[in-house]
C-alpha cells in the first residue's frame, strides 16, 4: 500500500497560497497523519524557500485554549517562518494577498544559545536574548478556516505574516501579563500571558521538544513566536492593528 502524496500535497496547499484560493480539507480523504503531516509542511516551506526565501523562526500554535477552542483542534503544533513574511513593526500589510486572514497578539523571543537536542532549556536568560509583543496574521488555506491537526499542520499551522514589536531585554516574569488586542483604536480582545500554555516560556520547552521530534533544531537570532493569548480577529482593508503587552510595549501593523 502506498501512503498519501507528500509532495503533492505540499504541491496543492503551496498553490492554494499563491492563488489566493481557499481548497478543500486534504487529510481523511488521503490518510494524512501527524508526522505525515509535518512532512508536508517541511515540503510546503522547502517550495518557499526554493524562491528564495529564508526561514528565519518558528512559531507556536494552539498554546491556548481559546485558539483551541476556537478551530475545534486541541494540540499545540509548530511551524515554520520565513523573512517573506515578517512586516516590519507599524508597517503595511497587502490583505488581498491572503484568503481570509486573521489577527492574534503574540509574544515573540529573540533566540540565542539553544541546549543541544534532548536537553532542557537550562536558564530561559541563556536561551533567550530579549522579548517583544508582536501580532501573527493568520490565513488557513482551508475552505471556511476549517481543517484537522493533521490537516493545519499540513498547513505550515496557517502561518501568514508576523509583526515584531520592539525587543527588551528578558523581564522578571512573562507568566502574567496582559495582553490586549485593539482594532482601529478599540479594544478587539484582551487576554493574559497566562493563556500561553500557562506561562510562555513554557512554549519555548515544548517547540525544542516537538520540532526536535521531526529532526528540526532551534537556531541562534531566530524569532521564535510562543502563541498567542487570545483568539483571532478577522483582518479586512483598512484596519490599524495593535497588540499591546503589559511590560513589552506594542507591535502594530496597517491593513491595506
Ligand atoms: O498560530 C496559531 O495558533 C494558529 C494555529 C493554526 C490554527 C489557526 O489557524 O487558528
Ligand atoms: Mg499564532
Amino acid at each position: 500500500m502506498t501512503g498519501p502524496d507528500l509532495a503533492g500535497l505540499a504541491e496543492q496547499l503551496g498553490r492554494a497560497a499563491d492563488d489566493v484560493t481557499a481548497i478543500p480539507q486534504l487529510a481523511a480523504e488521503t490518510g494524512l497523519d501527524v508526522d505525515a503531516a509535518y512532512a508536508v509542511q517541511a515540503a510546503l516551506v522547502q517550495r518557499r524557500l526554493g524562491r528564495g526565501e529564508r526561514l528565519v523562526g518558528l512559531k507556536m500554535g494552539l498554546t491556548s485554549k481559546a485558539k483551541m477552542a476556537q478551530v475545534g483542534v486541541d494540540e499545540v503544533i509548530w511551524g515554520r517562518l520565513t523573512d517573506l513574511m515578517r512586516v516590519p513593526d507599524g508597517g503595511t500589510v497587502d490583505v488581498s494577498r491572503f484568503i481570509h486572514p486573521r489577527v492574534e497578539p503574540e509574544v515573540a523571543f529573540l533566540l540565542d544559545r539553544l541546549p543541544e537536542p534532548g536537553e532542557p532549556v537550562g536558564d530561559f536568560t541563556d536561551a533567550v536574548r530579549a522579548v517583544a509583543p508582536a501580532i501573527e496574521l493568520i490565513d488557513s488555506r482551508y475552505a471556511n478556516f476549517r481543517f484537522s491537526l493533521p490537516d493545519v499542520i499540513a498547513d505550515n499551522t496557517s502561518a501568514g505574516a508576523f509583526v515584531v514589536g520592539p525587543w527588551s531585554p528578558v523581564p522578571d516574569g512573562l507568566e502574567n501579563l496582559g495582553v490586549l488586542l485593539e482594532v482601529d483604536g478599540r479594544v478587539a480582545q484582551v487576554g493574559s500571558t497566562a493563556a500561553i500554555l500557562g506561562d510562555p516560556r513554557r512554549a519555548l520547552d515544548e517547540g525544542i521538544r516537538l520540532a526536535g521530534r521531526h529532526g528540526v533544531r532551534l537556531r541562534e537570532g531566530w524569532v521564535f513566536l510562543a502563541g498567542a493569548a487570545t483568539a483571532a480577529v478577522p483582518l479586512r482593508a483598512g484596519a490599524q492593528v495593535r497588540a499591546v503587552v503589559e511590560k513589552l510595549g506594542s507591535a502594530s501593523l496597517r491593513a491595506s
